[in-house]
């Protein structure tokens, strides 16, 4: 199947340079562009119905870390960032369960997708990860289920909506608020502490839209899942460099297990 039947092409056109350019530039300014409508309605309710009949061999993971993804730093003084406890649960699906038919698979699967995700990003050239169970994940959360603030580990992140859920769920961003040589905690306290709602942006996350993020320089969260429907997100994972892996802890505790 070529990507050209899972992609909204006429609205996304992936090898238009000028369209492209114009979403680099949106990634460059806020860190975040948000594609609505990147995959038409009819194959989204195919990837839904995909995902759902793979549900029961998710991971559930509840975790309890700061926003660094780390146990708190009791060097650092109360009610600091370092010391602030955030609690998250996910359930998620590994690629190694994802079957060759899935529409989600083969969309990352596809070169096409890749080189365009790398325009966007003003990349040379990306490669999938190698992590076996992470290179392509989906995250299903329902009622109660929450990601508390955080930055990612890695630089960007690709995620693709599927489902929303009735109500919670919200993608919630406070966007570069930290960069490589300045961790500029007052910020991140003022938004650990809710008293900097004006730095925060609710990105949108219709079924569909697909979001490429620069998770590592902004916080983000998603807030409580509310009412029965399961919050679907595709995370689809790439790097700049061949053969990045996760470490054994993360896939511990994201997918519940180690390659055998
Ligand atoms: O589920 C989402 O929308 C975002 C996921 C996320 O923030 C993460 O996995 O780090």
């Amino acid at each position: 199947m070529s990507v050209a039947a899972l992609v909204n092409t006429n609205e996304w056109p992936l090898s238009d340079f000028q369209a492209n350019a114009h979403l680099r530039e949106v990634f460059q300014r806020d860190g975040v562009v948000v594609l609505p409508e990147f995959i038409p309605h009819e194959v989204v309710q195919r990837m839904v119905a995909e995902t759902e009949e793979l549900v029961a061999l998710a991971h559930r993971s509840e975790s309890h870390k700061t926003a660094y993804l780390t146990s708190p730093d009791e060097s650092f003084p109360e009610g600091h960032p370092r010391r602030t406890v955030q609690s998250s649960a996910v359930e998620v699906i590994a690629y190694d369960h994802i079957p060759a038919h899935h529409a989600v698979r083969k969309l990352y699967e596809s070169d096409e997708l890749m080189t365009f995700v790398a325009g966007v990003l003003g990349q040379e050239k990306l490669y999938r990860y190698a992590d076996p169970f992470g290179a392509l994940n989906l995250a299903v959360m329902g009622e109660g289920d929450q990601l508390g603030w955080h930055f990612d580990m890695t630089d960007f992140v690709v995620s693709l909506a599927l489902q929303p859920s009735q109500a919670g769920g919200e993608f919630e961003n406070a966007q570069k608020l930290r960069t490589a040589t300045d961790e500029n905690y007052d910020d991140v306290h003022s938004v650990l502490s809710g008293n900097a709602r004006h730095r925060i942006r609710v990105e949108p996350m219709h079924a569909g839209s697909l979001m490429i993020f620069n998770g590592r320089t902004s916080l983000h969260k998603v807030t409580p899942i509310e009412g029965e429907t399961l919050r679907i997100v595709a995370l689809l994972a790439y790097d700049t460099m061949s053969g990045t892996d996760s470490s054994d802890e993360l896939k511990l505790s994201r997918y519940g297990r180690l390659p055998k």
